[in-house]
């Protein structure tokens, strides 16, 4: 498989997706979310494959969705295309697959990043990751996942201050507060995580399946309506002139001057 935002390879059963715009962060642009999607669905369809790991760089996980491609979209233009960035793509390849997927993450998980690691089954976390939900900083909010998977996951206070400050988690604090399975050291992260990964898949597939879709029906019910509702809300944060402020001003280098305050 050859993708250009997305490196695969596949060891010993486990299927392992590299993000790959190192340049921006691993900002998740149309582009990344659609190679992400194509190259889950392509290792889920794989009988070689049985769990999946997906990780980033040393310094970044995932910077969130691309502002600077999202910023070039009102809710007009959004709409006409079915609302890519949250629909489509990978969202549905992560939420649908039947093997565990694992998430290693160094560095930045933040936005669509920090929601992409907590789609994932669970986390493994470098001591150097970083979590956090800083779209109100640029006058939006989450739109896959955010609000509803950082709730359940370390409660609705910290959810709550996290998702409304922007404020980020360490990985000390994310493993306190529940988000992330354990903590490593940041060179050995990946090793970690692919051992672990080569545990489950040396187990009954199966019985993985079985189980990953048994601890989510613990967690999951009533997601889906969360889910939808947090969408909807979010794809409306374009029709705000604050939304495009803060976006024009993060790629401008500068404050956001927001009007609604
Ligand atoms: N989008 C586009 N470019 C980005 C992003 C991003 N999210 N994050 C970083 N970059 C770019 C920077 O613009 C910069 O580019 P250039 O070199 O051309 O100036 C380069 O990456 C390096 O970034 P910094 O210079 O800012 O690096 P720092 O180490 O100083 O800071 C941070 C790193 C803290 C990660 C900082 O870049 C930052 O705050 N980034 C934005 C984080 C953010 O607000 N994320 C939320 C985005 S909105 C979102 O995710 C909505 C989710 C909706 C659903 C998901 C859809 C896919």
């Amino acid at each position: 498989m050859e993708f250009e935002t997305v490196l695969v390879e596949v060891r010993d059963g486990v299927g392992i997706v590299t993000l790959n715009r190192p340049k921006a962060m691993n900002a998740l642009n149309l582009q990344l979310t659609s190679e992400l999607g194509q190259a889950i669905d392509a290792l889920e369809a794989d009988n070689n494959v049985r769990c999946i790991l997906l990780t980033g760089g040393e310094q970044v996980f995932a910077a969130g969705a691309d502002i600077k491609e999202m910023k070039e979209h009102n809710f007009a233009s959004l709409y006409a295309l079915n609302f890519p960035y949250v629909k489509r793509d990978c969202w549905r390849a992560i939420d649908e697959a039947r093997k565990p997927v694992i998430a290693a993450v160094a560095g930045f998980a933040l936005g669509g990043g920090c929601e992409m690691a907590m789609a994932c089954d669970f986390i493994i976390a470098a001591e150097t990751a970083k979590f956090g939900q800083p779209e109100i900083g640029i006058g939006t909010m989450p739109g896959a996942g955010g609000t509803q998977r950082l709730t359940k996951a370390v409660g609705k206070a910290k959810a709550m201050e996290m998702c409304l400050t922007g404020r980020m988690m360490d990985a000390e604090e994310a493993e306190r507060s529940g988000l992330v399975s354990r903590i490593v050291p940041a060179e050995e992260l990946l090793e970690a995580a692919f051992k672990t990964a080569r545990k489950i898949a040396s187990n009954s597939a199966p019985a993985v399946s079985m189980i990953k879709q048994a601890v989510n029906m613990a967690v999951d019910a009533h997601l889906a309506d969360g889910l939808r509702h947090e969408r909807h809300a979010f794809q409306s944060t374009f029709a705000f002139e604050d939304c495009a402020e803060g976006m024009n001003a993060f790629a401008e280098k500068r404050k956001p001057e927001f009007k609604h305050r």
